[in-house]
């Protein structure tokens, strides 16, 4: 009987509905209600796994699931001999040290002594070890915001995505332990069959991660700009240009990645370029 690549997935919470969503773009369908634990993709020999963020480094050590989605900070935290296969660009934040806005602070070293509340005590003492600070880590599950009104620690670490929750706790944040993002990881022992599926998914992964890097472009150019125009706007290979029913102009399409987008646009408005359409690109192949 022919495998299923086993993919564990957040139940509930912050990385689910992006998680469900990409495997989705990659073509896996399944049904995906709440109350189950697993579910069966239609058309992609792949079973989906359901589970608390914090438990899949261990599934996927042990080999209940062979891959997973979880936040970078997890992945470290955890620890667990799992391989760290893409970084898939959502659930973008930080994990920062803040301590109560009125509070002086200069350096780390000032927290020589004190405590500091967190979920994440592993990766907050590999800090403190870097910067050769010594000072007590509490660990609590939940609301670490609240520990420094509440008495519990003079500091906390915790992950900050907008800074509001910080700002309506009266913190301030002043220093980044780490960057973190969603990320597939895999166990990295596994068998042939499960590999190629894995390659497979990651695959149509990076097409759909590509296409939401970049953009359709499609304008009227006047002839005489078209070198020009084509030399800011490679394309994947060069654009298409095709004549208007209009003598002097053409049209022109070509892909644009999304970070010097706006400068193209323009560089392209000032090459005389008119009608810009800007379309979304559902999946990529390179
Ligand atoms: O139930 P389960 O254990 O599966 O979920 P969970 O409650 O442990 O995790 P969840 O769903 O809250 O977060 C999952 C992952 O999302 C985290 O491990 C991070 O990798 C990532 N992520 C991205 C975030 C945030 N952004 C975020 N803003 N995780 C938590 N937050 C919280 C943070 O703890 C703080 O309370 O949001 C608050 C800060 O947000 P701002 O916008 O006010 O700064
Ligand atoms: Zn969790």
């Amino acid at each position: 009987m022919s495998k299923n690549l086993r993919i564990a997935i957040q139940k509930s919470g912050r990385l689910q509905e992006k998680s469900v969503n990409l495997l989705r773009e990659c073509g896996l369908s399944f049904s995906n209600s709440s109350n189950k634990l697993k579910a069966s993709s239609y058309n992609f020999p792949a079973e989906i796994l359901f589970l608390r963020d914090d438990d899949i480094p261990q599934y996927v050590e042990d080999c209940v699931a062979d891959i997973g989605i979880i936040g970078e900070n997890v992945m470290i935290e955890k620890g667990k001999n799992i391989e760290l296969i893409e970084k898939l660009n959502f659930a973008k934040c930080r994990l920062s040290i803040a301590v109560p806005k009125n509070t002086p602070f200069s350096s780390m070293n000032d927290l020589e002594g004190k405590r500091i509340a967190t979920s994440y005590p592993v990766i907050v003492q590999r800090f403190l070890d870097e910067k050769g600070i010594r000072a007590d880590i509490h660990e609590i599950s939940g609301s670490v915001e609240i520990a420094p009104g509440i008495g519990l620690a003079e500091a906390i670490c915790d992950i900050v995505s907008t800074g509001s929750t910080l700002l309506s706790n009266g913190l301030r944040e002043v220093e980044t332990v780490m960057k973190s993002e969603a990320v597939l990881v895999a166990n990295p022992k596994l068998d042939e069959e499960r590999a190629g599926l894995l390659e497979k998914l990651l695959f149509r992964i990076k097409s759909v991660k590509t296409a939401e890097n970049n953009k359709y472009l499609l304008m009227n150019v006047p002839d005489e700009a078209i070198d020009e125009i084509t030399s800011i706007l490679p394309g994947m290979k060069s654009p298409t240009v095709t004549p208007l029913n209009m003598t002097g102009w053409s049209s022109l399409h070509s892909v644009v990645n999304e970070n010097d987008f706006w400068d193209k646009i323009d560089q392209l408005k000032s090459l005389g370029a008119q009608g810009i359409l800007v379309i979304p690109i559902e999946k990529m192949i390179l």
